[in-house]
């Protein structure tokens, strides 16, 4: 269990190859999910920075693979969205590349899957929930835009969620607004207890 600043951070790098991946002593946290479902947003409000992670409206933003440093010692990995219709099939060849190469290569701490707590998680979501778990990381997930639903929505959301995904009880499954800051805390508290 370490304890991080998160208020100390910096940009590492951007990696689009394998040769590009980082291996050091450090602890790695990963940040998955679909196109759209606020993966760099999350980052930036754990960071408290905006736009730091680079956030945009048109989905398929993140391409590459973006570590951030956190206090030194946590990379925060901003890794690229799936799932979005209008990528070509060479596109999806290159994510599923990137992604086997990385998961193969890299040592993970802390793996996080974010969905979108408006919607029931696609297959998508499920089968990288599984292999997550499978792979044998520290595992959460965050249902993230908790600002877009009414309050009295939030726990037959999360529960359905948690039904499609079918995860164990044991996983934490945090409600969160990258918008408003809300489960800022207990996410850190998860990833602090990964290291
Ligand atoms: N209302 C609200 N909007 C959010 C929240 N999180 C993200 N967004 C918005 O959702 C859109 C996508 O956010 P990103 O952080 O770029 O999503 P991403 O998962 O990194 O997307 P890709 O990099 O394309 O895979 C942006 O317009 C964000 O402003 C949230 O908690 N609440
Ligand atoms: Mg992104």
């Amino acid at each position: 269990m370490a304890s991080i600043n998160f208020n100390r951070a910096e940009f590492v790098l951007s990696a689009a190859d394998k040769r590009q991946f980082i291996h050091d002593s450090r602890s790695k946290a990963v940040f998955a999910g679909r196109s759209n479902v606020g993966k760099s947003s999350v980052i930036n409000r754990l960071l408290n920075r905006k736009n730091f992670a680079r956030v945009g409206s048109e989905p398929g933003k993140t391409v590459h693979i973006n570590y951030f440093l956190a206090d030194d010692k946590l990379y925060l990995i901003d890794l690229p969205g799936y799932g979005y219709a209008k990528v070509s099939a060479s596109e999806k060849m290159r994510w599923s590349g990137l992604m086997e190469s990385f998961f193969a290569d890299e040592k993970i701490d802390a793996a996080v899957l974010i969905v979108d707590v408006r919607h029931l998680p696609t297959k998508d979501d499920k089968m990288m929930a599984e292999w997550m778990q499978s792979a044998g990381f520290r595992f959460a997930v965050v249902a993230n835009k908790t600002d877009k639903i009414k309050k009295s929505m939030l726990e037959n959301c999360i529960s359905d969620i948690k039904g499609f995904l079918e995860i164990d009880d044991d996983i934490p499954l945090i409600p969160f607004s990258a918008e408003k800051g809300d489960g800022r805390e207990a996410l850190i508290s998860f990833v602090e207890s990964c290291m």
